[in-house]
């Protein structure tokens, strides 16, 4: 057409041409945009169709999943009051005043965040939980928050799911102005696996409660308070609810494990109280913390600090909700619980069935079950596209208290043992995790330093090597680089310090420091990124782009050219985005409010000589071709 003969017409790229019709025709530029949007997503659809998503075990099919029912919600309903509500007119301090003053047990909606981190490997697609997000809004009405966003979901937002984390933020903030979005901040690591320069933590927490995050709980993988200071100073600066959070390891009902009882708990909370947090985390990972050590450690934290405690676990034992309860009796301010159909083994004990066990009493969350259960019922049919993802752990499993696996850890360390051909050992994995943690001087292992843990123990068992191997043999072995870096202290300084021996096996010539990583790490010069980014990718970039590459160097380049090749893909439904279609399917896709293209696949050619297949589609009712290149 008129628009592709005009950009390589000399004159007119020589700004020799009248353009004023086209000046005032931009609606023409428009037509042409909507065009190649479509034209790249065909040939996303096309890819994928022919070559599959990479990486999966199995390939499901768009004609097999049903679309997930949306609850009915009025059209004039008016949204509840919801605690955002309360953080807009009293503030951070009045809402952590509130929360402490609530006689009933606040809850946590973790589905959109660790629940799927922990069942489905992170890979909810925003496109799912924008849909629900509107009813959400209205039928959550009476949880403290929704935990949607950190953890992993921005590195794996990027990398495997090829969508923009700030968009997701955007969108649900936009469906759910009521409710309090909380994130998990891991500290120095912020959202991903080392420490990064100071202003790298406070550039992201700004962007990210400027984004709409209110409550930051923020944890060091350690339980090293100096490498949160950062973090929580940031979050007290942007007007936002600091949750400064403990790890929870070891037992403390067990006298054998004493390098964590109970008054290191209660000293770090009262330390975490007087660096100005609002609220009191408590981080079960890996779900350890039983029952009767829940009742323990609640009761002696209310006596001894006077923030609200927000408790999060997992039921990979599967006696995370008898452990609530009990929690719940203790007095307990707030606790995470996932929508059911996401909820329990590695995630978090469901909520619905919360619900249900202190309805009537003086705990009753006060939120409505029924409700909760539609949105639950969505959730179990989108579980359904996710099927590839999820981890075979089929059974609570109590060697949880043994091996101390994260949960959202568990589902991923499963697939990386397979990975290295060690699937048939993978009892001497879990075994070895523990061995590892020992000899390591029994540490807290959560993101990042459980994957050093996790990294080492592989390395042990692929290579055959025993602890004592590695004491007596060390110093001929090349350790995997992050563990050689952990014990170099770039992760900070573990309670109780670094077992010295094994260190200097494993630093060789190398020494360790003691201070914090972020100290001498070169702040990052953000105007200089902005323009090298620009240049790289060849657009301009936004701010908070700056910020994804800068956190995930690499990662968000590549993002980027996926985007500039396929467009926005956030906009297909999840079947089509992972499987594609068959021949004959008919899909609709929302491209933007309103504006909607009905794809059908009609045929596949056989493959051609340079490698190729013509895909031949209907869009909105014309034919279309592309080609695809077959990689199989
Ligand atoms: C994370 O850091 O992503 C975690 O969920 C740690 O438990
Ligand atoms: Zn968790």
């Amino acid at each position: 057409g008129f628009l592709e003969n005009v950009v390589t017409h000399e004159p007119f790229l020589k700004g020799e041409c009248n353009t004023s019709y086209l000046d005032n025709h931009p609606e023409l530029f428009d037509i042409q945009e909507k065009k190649d949007r479509a034209n790249k997503l065909l040939h996303y659809i096309g890819h994928v169709s022919v070559n599959g998503y990479p990486n999966i075990k199995k390939r499901l099919h768009f004609r097999d999943l049903h679309e997930a029912e949306l609850p009915h919600i009025q059209p004039e309903a008016i949204r509840p009051r919801g605690t955002r509500d309360i953080l807009m007119a009293k503030g951070p301090q009045g809402l952590a005043d509130w929360a402490l003053n609530e006689k009933r047990l606040l809850l946590t909606d973790t589905t959109m965040r660790d629940a799927h981190q922990s069942l489905l490997a992170t890979r909810v697609r925003t496109y799912d939980i924008d849909k629900i997000a509107e009813a959400t809004s209205h039928l959550a009405g009476g949880l403290f928050s929704l935990e949607m966003w950190g953890g992993a979901t921005f590195d794996v937002s990027m990398r495997f799911l090829t969508e923009d984390p700030w968009e997701r933020l955007d969108r649900l903030r936009t469906k759910i102005p009521n409710l309090l979005f909380q994130m998990l901040l891991r500290g120095s690591n912020a959202v991903g696996y080392t420490n990064y320069p100071d202003n790298v933590v406070e550039d992201f927490v700004e962007k990210a409660a400027a984004g709409g995050i209110d409550v930051f709980r923020i944890f060091d993988s350690l339980n090293w308070t100096k490498g949160m200071r950062v973090a929580m100073e940031a979050v007290q600066k942007n007007n936002a609810i600091c949750e400064a959070a403990m790890c929870y390891t070891g037992d403390i009902t067990d006298p054998k494990r004493d390098k964590y009882p109970l008054e290191y708990y209660v000293k770090m909370a009262k330390e975490l109280e007087k660096m100005g947090a609002h609220i009191l985390g408590i981080k079960d990972m890996a779900g350890l913390l039983k029952p009767f050590a829940a009742e323990k450690l609640i009761k002696a934290l209310k006596n001894e600090i006077g923030i609200p405690v927000h408790l999060h676990t997992h039921d990979t034992s599967g006696n995370g909700g008898t452990m609530l309860l009990q929690a719940a009796q203790a007095g307990v301010d707030i606790v995470d619980t996932a929508l059911s159909s996401i909820s329990g083994l590695t995630s978090q004990p469901s909520m619905n069935g919360l619900l249900s066990t202190l309805e009537g009493t003086i705990w009753d969350p006060a939120v409505d079950n029924e409700g909760m259960q539609t949105l639950a019922n969505y959730w179990e049919t989108v579980r359904t596209y996710y099927e590839p993802f999820e981890s075979e752990l089929r059974s609570s499993t109590a060697q949880v208290y043994y091996h101390e696996i994260p949960g959202g850890q568990y589902s991923n360390y499963k697939p990386q043992v397979e990975g290295l051909g060690l699937g048939h050992r993978w009892e001497e994995c879990k075994r070895m995790y523990r061995e590892v943690n020992d000899m390591f001087g029994d540490l807290v292992k959560v993101t990042p330093s459980s994957k050093i843990v996790g990294d080492m123990a592989m390395f042990m068992v692929q290579n055959n090597l025993t602890p004592q191997d590695v004491m007596e043999r060390g110093h001929e072995l090349t350790f995997p680089q992050g563990v050689v870096d952990f014990f170099k202290g770039m992760l900070g300084q573990p309670y109780g310090g670094f077992p010295e021996e094994l260190q200097k096996i494993i630093l060789k010539d190398e020494q360790p420091f003691t201070h914090r990583p972020g100290e001498f790490l070169e702040p990052v010069d953000f105007a200089a990124k902005k323009e090298e980014l620009e240049k790289k990718v060849g657009h301009p970039v936004l701010d908070r782009d700056v910020s994804s590459a800068v956190l995930y160097p690499g990662v968000f380049e590549e993002f980027d050219r996926h985007r500039q090749d396929y467009s926005d893909t956030s906009v297909l439904p999840t079947p089509v985005y992972f499987y594609g279609l068959d021949v004959g399917d008919e899909v609709s896709i929302e491209i933007q409010p309103g504006k909607t293209l009905i794809v059908t696949l009609t045929a596949i050619s056989k493959v051609h000589e340079d490698g190729t297949r013509n895909i031949y589609f209907e869009l909105n009712g014309e034919p279309r071709q592309i080609k695809v290149k077959d990689l199989s």
